[in-house]
């Protein structure tokens, strides 16, 4: 049911006038993949564009930037990627719900909303699925490679997480052979905080509440808290990563207020619970260890839905 690689290439040269696009509240690997994609179809002599993100934050706008769609392009073609759900489409691809030909992913709850569509659930970013497909389109260079990288290494926490595998490194290895400063990279990007987000990070910190024995930890991030201390959201990104550093925990909870007075959740697990499971019960998804949802009411309430549903789960 799944297209390999090869064939998902091979859908992309038949087509011209390219939209790739990117999810909703964009992380590295679905700005890193669109961009990577876009590139790397202009280099086989397509016209394709990247459809412009509202929610980017300047962490990631400068990598998507060269490759936005004018106002006024019209595709023929239409490719998702990451997006594991309708629920991820961006306010403006509101007129591509039921309009995707392609979908490229890594998530094992994609809905199979496209016409068809390339899954590989064991790949730590969607960003390894897009380099097999460059290597099938025949393109490869510094500007693919450092776009790639930003992908594999940003759903990876620099290499660290348990979605780590040797082929995440194998390609890490060959993309590091083109010319693009991976240095760089990894030092904007996990050796570099502002000073907003280091304060962000201890006033969540100091707010943690710890359950069950002190295996789940909860971080509250309320907007009036990012108000207070003057963070973007660009402060708050990847903050879900911070629960599960403490000694002890393997559910880490992360529950963030979104503008719309929704709290947005990110649950990072270990070996003994599956997130994606967990957030599946309020309408989420993700992958085993990593995964999300969004629940109304207080952050209080919130936070008790979440740990009911852990309960039954860990106990299912
Ligand atoms: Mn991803």
């Amino acid at each position: 049911m799944s297209l390999t690689p090869a064939a998902f290439a091979e859908r992309l040269l038949q087509n011209d006038n390219i939209l790739v696009l990117t999810h909703r509240r964009p992380d590295g690997d679905t700005v890193g993949c669109a961009a990577a994609l876009t590139a790397a179809l202009r280099k086989r002599g397509k016209t394709a564009y990247a459809l412009e993100n509202p929610d980017i934050t300047s962490v990631y706008a400068d990598y998507l930037a060269p490759y936005v769609a004018p106002a006024d392009f019209t595709p023929a073609f239409v490719v998702a990627v990451d997006m594991a759900a309708r629920s991820m489409f961006p306010k403006n691809a509101a007129q591509y719900l039921d309009a995707v030909d392609l979908t490229v992913d890594h998530h094992g709850s994609q809905e199979f909303y496209a016409k068809e569509t390339c899954l590989d659930a064991d790949a730590a970013a969607c960003g390894e699925v897009v380099y097999e497909i460059c290597r099938a389109l025949g393109v490869m260079d510094g500007e693919i490679a450092k776009l790639l990288y930003l992908a594999i290494s940003t759903d990876t926490g620099c290499f660290v997480y348990s979605n780590t595998t040797s082929d995440t490194h194998r390609i890490a290895g060959e993309l590091m052979r083109e010319e693009f400063d991976c240095f760089a990279i990894n030092k904007r990007h996990f050796r570099t905080k502002s000073h907003a987000r280091m304060r962000l990070e201890a006033a969540v910190i100091a707010g943690m509440e710890l359950y069950d024995n002190g295996r789940i930890a909860v971080l509250t991030l309320p907007l009036s808290l990012m108000a207070e201390i003057g963070a973007t959201e660009a402060d708050a990104d990847d903050i879900s990563s911070l629960a599960n550093l403490l000694e002890g925990v393997d559910c880490g909870m992360v529950i963030k207020e979104l503008p719309s007075g929704e709290w947005k959740i990110s649950l990072r697990t270990g070996a003994r619970l599956n997130a994606s499971t967990i957030c599946s019960k309020y309408g989420g998804g993700g992958h085993a260890a990593a995964a999300g949802c969004t629940l109304g009411g207080t952050a209080v309430e919130a936070r008790d839905a979440m740990l009911a549903a852990v309960a039954e789960v860990a106990n299912g």
